[in-house]
């Protein structure tokens, strides 16, 4: 990794990884060990369920006398963060067609860009398309992003009904031979009911048009939001059959633990992080590798 990347990165766990290096460096087990242990996951978002699950099987490791000092405490919460990641980890192969969704303002349009510009990178062909008819000024930042990093933008007319926009991309898609169809959606909230039908309608027009196609659907979480932002996601869950999670604006939060809550609550695999507004500041999540920096070991 870069290194520059690699410090922007650090910075997510820092705060974790600090009070985890005070906490491991007692040198011996006892229970206010692991009460300290308790309250750092639950401060981090960790989430009460897991973070329960994840000390009783601590206490009952060190019960059986499988684990019998600090370093061996601190393995066995390594290894078990990363099975609980892995349980929902899915092949994360890149899909074809690309329809982001989630609330607004929780990173769906800059996702677009640094993924667009990633692929493109890797020497892909790849379709923009502004599925936010609603506002002007959508448009127009995803056009912005298109021109910065070089990648073709597909535009509907003001006000076309966003369908209608998708289905047009596909024919462009399918015509100019485009290796990617990443389609930018506009921010809704779970409530309004016609704004997420709207979202089972862009679907069925993909699913029809482009048949053969490995089409995903993925949607971005503001990791600000914390827990708050559950209940919403499984409602968009529910609506537009999600395939996975992108975390946005990682940078902004302390609470490092809320991608153990997410795909516990969720049951969806973290699919990237990002952390920053930089074409670069875009990551795909390794389980194995958040939980080391985690903890403070790479
Ligand atoms: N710090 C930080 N800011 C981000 C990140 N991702 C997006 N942002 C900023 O968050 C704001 C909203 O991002 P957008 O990409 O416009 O979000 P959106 O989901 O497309 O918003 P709507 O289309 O209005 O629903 C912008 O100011 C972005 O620059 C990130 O990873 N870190
Ligand atoms: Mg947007």
């Amino acid at each position: 990794m870069l290194n520059f990347i690699k410090e922007k990165v650090k910075k997510i766990y820092s705060a974790f990884t600090n009070k985890v290096n005070s906490i491991f460096s007692k040198d011996h087990i006892d229970d206010e060990l692991l009460k300290e242990l308790e309250v750092l996951l639950l401060s981090a978002d960790t989430g009460s369920k897991t973070t329960k699950r994840i000390i009783d099987s601590l206490k009952e490791a060190i019960d059986g006398k499988k684990i019998n000092n600090v370093l061996e405490l601190k393995q066995a919460l390594g290894g078990l963060l990363i099975s609980h990641l892995e349980q929902y980890t899915n092949q994360n192969k890149t899909p074809k067609v690309l329809l982001l969704v989630g609330i607004n303002g929780s990173g769906k349009t800059t996702f677009s860009g640094k993924f667009a510009y990633k692929l493109a990178s890797e020497g892909k062909k790849v379709l923009l398309v502004a599925g936010d008819t609603f506002r002007a000024a959508a448009i127009e930042q995803l056009s912005e992003w298109g021109k910065r990093i070089n990648v073709d933008v597909f535009i509907g007319k003001t006000n076309q009904d966003p369908a209608s926009v998708i289905f047009d991309s596909c024919v462009k898609f399918v015509n100019e031979g485009y290796d990617h169809l990443i389609i930018d959606t506009a921010g809704r909230v779970q409530t309004k009911i016609n704004l997420m039908n709207e979202l089972e309608k862009m679907r069925k027009i993909i699913n029809k048009k482009l048949p053969d196609e490995d089409i995903k659907t993925w949607l971005t979480i503001d990791s600000m939001l914390g827990q708050n932002s559950f209940e919403q996601a499984k409602i968009f869950n529910e609506v537009a059959s999600l395939n996975g999670i992108i975390l946005t604006k990682m940078d902004g939060t302390g609470k490092g633990g809320i991608v153990f809550s997410i795909t516990k609550e969720l049951k969806l695999p973290i699919l990237y992080i990002t952390f920053g507004e930089k074409v670069e500041d875009l990551k795909l999540f390794s389980p194995e590798e958040y939980v080391k920096n985690l903890l403070g070991e790479q």
